[in-house]
């Protein structure tokens, strides 16, 4: 029937070649999927990463899968282990992996193999400067974007630094895949508005997954 046609296929926008935009797509495992990162992030606490530059970022930082993303004044690179901890990062959770394949799948990259998740957690006032995602093995394959909790404004920029971003809201369940020629695009996110969601509370969310090698 056709109507089961339009519940199984996501809201789909093209943020630009290879960016695609699922609106809602990870809506329905809200709950299962805060649940993971509560369980990560006991086991791998948030904390704030220092950059190469020597300042603390305002967004708190966790990573599961077999390497994890972590900066400090040597700069930035995927580790084995927590160097907080110093055991291994958390597994990724099978909801992450299945969740995460799934939407690139949609996107249109097949067999997504992502080994590195890396979780980030916002409050009022946070934000993410502009930024390349470069430190992956492999820029072939895309990353996947979860957003959980309050709405934020992406910044979507282009090759060069200096390109105007384009403001994109994203809300909670909303999944942002890319890859191919805008792999290595300027992005951000703005300063987080204040505000309280049901399950987050004065927190946003962000899962993203890469395949480092
Ligand atoms: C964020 N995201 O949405 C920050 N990077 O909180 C990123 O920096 C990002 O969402 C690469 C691909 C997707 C992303
Ligand atoms: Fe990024």
């Amino acid at each position: 029937m056709q109507a089961e046609l339009f519940v199984s296929a996501p809201a789909r926008e093209a943020i630009d070649d290879g960016a695609v935009l699922f609106r809602g797509l990870a809506a329905p495992s809200e709950a299962v999927l805060i649940a993971a990162v509560d369980a990560v992030t006991a086991a791998a606490p948030f904390r704030h990463l220092v950059t190469p530059g020597g300042h603390a970022m305002s967004v708190a930082m966790s990573n599961c899968g077999t390497v994890g993303w972590t900066s400090d004044r040597r700069g930035y690179r995927y580790t084995p282990t927590d160097p907080q901890t110093g055991l291994p990062w958390p597994a990724m959770p099978d909801v992450f992996l299945v969740l995460a394949r799934d939407a690139a799948a949609q996107a249109g990259y097949a067999a997504f193999a992502p080994d590195a998740c890396l979780i980030n957690r916002y409050v009022p006032g946070a934000k993410m400067s502009l930024h390349q995602d470069r430190d992956e093995g492999d820029l072939a394959a895309p990353i996947v974007s979860i957003s959980l909790g309050l709405p934020a404004v992406f910044l979507w920029g282009g090759k060069a630094r200096a390109d105007r971003p384009r403001r994109i809201p994203l809300g909670s369940g909303d999944v942002v895949v890319w890859g191919g020629v805008t792999r290595l695009n300027f992005h951000g996110v703005l300063p987080l508005a204040r505000g309280e969601h049901p399950a987050l509370s004065a927190q946003r969310i962000n899962i993203t997954f890469r395949k480092t090698r």
